[in-house]
């Protein structure tokens, strides 16, 4: 019996959660090459995904648990179960506006083009605020998207917010905070979920030595 994990194979939480493995100790060869591998220390395999393909993997039960974004679990509407909050990762959902806009509140947003990789976060945060605007659904380079004029105003990624800066952007309201979670396929059988307990219990050893 293996549980099988599934990990953003290239990108900002692919290094953490290795080492979040690591120090829990569960070790992998560094191949990155090979979409799946081995450990040699746990009954465990690694799935390399990307991490937009997490969440449906996790869920369908092609990984049995998954490291993935806060954000990209709520926007892909993932019905995998949250196990733990992993405290890496960390970065924020939050509308930006050209700096020499005034603003007042979320009524500005009234009537704009907003884009965003991000439509499903942005459209119910504009419902709950009881806004009627435009989503421009861009896969990348959203940052642009006001200067080049294919949108009033953005919604994405933030974390020390020197991209916003360096686009001319400001922040003005935050919809969510994220972090790398784990993630689990509903109902796992007795065995896997036996894995799960003793991989959660060397996680929460790790967070305590790390203090
Ligand atoms: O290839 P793949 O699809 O797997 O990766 P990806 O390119 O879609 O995602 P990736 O690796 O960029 O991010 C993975 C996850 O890391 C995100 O889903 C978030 O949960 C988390 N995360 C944490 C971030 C950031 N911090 C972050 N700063 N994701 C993206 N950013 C972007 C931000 O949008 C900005 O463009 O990094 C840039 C720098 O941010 P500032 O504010 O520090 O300038
Ligand atoms: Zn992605």
């Amino acid at each position: 019996m293996m549980i099988r994990i599934a990990l953003q194979s290239k990108g900002r939480l692919n290094e953490d959660s290795l080492a979040l493995l690591a120090e829990a100790g569960i070790g992998i060869e560094p191949s990155k090459r090979k979409l799946l591998s081995r450990s040699d220390d746990f009954p465990i395999e690694i799935l390399y995904l990307r991490d937009d393909d997490i969440p449906h993997a996790v869920e369908r039960g092609v990984a049995d648990i998954g490291i993935v974004g806060l954000n990209e679990y709520e926007e892909r509407q993932c019905g995998a179960a949250i196990v733990h909050r992993l405290g890496f990762g960390k970065c924020r959902l939050s509308l930006a506006i050209p700096k020499g806009e005034s603003y007042a509140g979320p009524a500005y947003f009234a009537g704009k083009r907003i884009a965003t990789s991000y439509p499903v976060i942005l459209r119910k945060f504009l419902t709950e605020k009881q806004i009627e605007a435009e989503i421009e659904e861009i896969a990348g380079s959203v940052e642009i998207a006001p200067a080049v004029g294919l949108a009033d105003a953005i919604f994405d990624i933030v974390s020390s917010g020197g991209t916003l800066v360096s686009n001319g952007l400001k922040e003005v309201e935050t919809a969510m905070h994220s972090e790398a979670v784990l993630i689990a396929t509903p109902g796992l059988a007795a065995e896997k979920q036996a894995l799960l307990d003793q991989l959660l219990f060397r996680i929460e050893s790790v967070e305590r030595s790390r203090g």
